[in-house]
């Protein structure tokens, strides 16, 4: 099984640009900087969120809880790259370090992005909180 190990935990808190006018400054101030998509109790807020081809997306874990962004990997583009807070590039990896050291947490008020560069629809939920129905999805355009 292919198991990358995952980045080190400050590498996904590097600041970027915010995905044009989609910027969400709702919810705690606790984030500690601006973001597209805000994580709370048990939900994305938005949960649907659309941008361009190149756009980077933030999240931004605006709870007291850790969250994961994971993405379905057969509920992404065929062409495109796979996406997992903690830099895995395979579901079942994600799936496997969270359950063993809760791998590829986004702790509260810390961020993660992700740069879309395939158009199309992109499913993801976080581990944990999936049952509560902690969904969302990126809409990619051209
Ligand atoms: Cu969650």
């Amino acid at each position: 099984m292919d198991r990358r190990t995952f980045l080190a935990s400050g590498a996904a808190l590097a600041s970027v640009g915010l995905a044009g006018c989609n910027a969400f400054l709702g919810g705690s101030a606790s984030a500690g900087g601006e973001y597209d998509v805000g994580m709370g109790a048990a939900f994305f807020r938005p949960t649907e969120i659309e941008v361009e081809v190149g756009e980077t997306v933030v999240w931004g874990n605006t709870g007291n809880r850790a969250h994961t962004v994971t993405a379905y990997e057969d509920q992404i583009p065929e062409e495109a790259d796979y996406f997992a807070s903690g830099g895995f590039d395979a579901e079942q990896a994600a799936l496997d370090e969270w359950q063993e050291e809760f791998g590829g947490r986004i702790d509260s008020g810390q961020r993660f992005e992700h740069t879309f560069e395939v158009p199309g629809t992109y499913h993801y939920f976080c581990i944990p909180h999936e049952p509560s129905g902690m969904v969302g999805q990126v809409v990619v355009t051209e």
